[in-house]
């Protein structure tokens, strides 16, 4: 087995076990620990143990790894891998009792961004919605669920336009730029969903159910496992630079639509 394989399956398991706490605990009951950056934006007691226990699980099996995570301190490691979990990422919908959200596990290798990380391997773990969508770095993408496995494949063509998702983040200073962005890429939309949860957007990209993805100011954290698992899948996963509020945006997709989406979005459309 490969490194990247045996990456992977450790993962899988750690989000499986993770993604269990985190259902069990949502049916006690959520308790909101703290805000963050905006008020809008909350952290609950299940998000840090949730990647306590990750933390706990990748310790112990892989001690000389990299640690860096939503949640608490990040630790670098002496292999040159590092993990990058968000516990729970569509914590909003996981407080607000909506089935979106998901445990994102991956191991990278370089830098800790997306434009200098090596991704390895990615788990996105979707409990209350019972699949789990992963990749190995030159090994494809897939999903597994009560019906099988499948690979996955990202959309190629959407004669009736692309089904776009979205996010908009807890900011609310910057919510009129985003809706100014989707006003801009509304013209080659069929229509747009937002389902909370980048971690989850991503997946569906790779799976062909959205035809692309985009948002601003997305946390490493967020996309590391989704990004592989739609590159994996043939699509391509593109960074812009910071906006004025210093927000990347991540644009995913076939490499056709991210282009034109890049195109809409920064003004140089000669199409429609
Ligand atoms: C959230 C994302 C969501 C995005 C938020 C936030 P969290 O992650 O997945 O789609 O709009 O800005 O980053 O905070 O729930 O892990």
């Amino acid at each position: 087995m490969t490194l990247e394989a045996s990456l992977r399956d450790l993962a899988r398991d750690i989000a499986f076990e993770a993604g269990e706490l985190a259902r069990r605990r949502r049916a006690e009951g959520v308790s909101i620990a703290a805000s963050k950056s905006t008020l809008a934006d909350i952290v609950t007691e299940a998000d840090r143990e949730v990647e306590d226990l990750i933390r706990a699980r990748l310790a112990s099996e892989r001690p000389d790894d990299g640690f860096f995570g939503e949640e608490s301190d990040a630790t670098a490691g002496a292999s040159g891998i590092t993990w990058v979990v968000d516990p729970i990422d569509g914590t909003v919908n996981y407080a607000s009792g909506m089935p979106s959200y998901a445990v994102s596990i991956a191991a990278v290798r370089g830098g800790d961004t997306l434009a200098t990380w090596e991704a390895l391997a990615g788990v996105v773990r979707a409990p209350a919605l019972g699949e789990t969508f992963s990749a190995v770095r030159g090994g494809g993408a897939q999903v597994e669920s009560e019906a099988g496995t499948q690979s996955l494949a990202v959309a190629m063509e959407f004669p009736a336009g692309a089904l776009i998702a979205t996010g908009f983040g807890y900011d609310s200073r910057t919510h009129a730029d985003d809706i100014d962005t989707v006003q801009r890429v509304m013209p080659i939309a069929r229509d747009v969903r937002r389902i909370g949860a980048a971690a989850i957007d991503l997946s569906y990209v790779a799976a062909g159910r959205l035809d692309a993805y985009f948002e601003r100011g997305l946390k490493p954290w967020d996309l590391a496992a989704g990004a592989l698992i739609v590159s994996e899948a043939g699509g391509s996963v593109e960074e812009l630079p910071g906006d004025r509020f210093g927000r990347r945006m991540t644009i995913a997709g076939s490499a056709a639509l991210v282009e034109r989406i890049v195109e809409r979005v920064v003004g140089t459309a000669s199409e429609d």
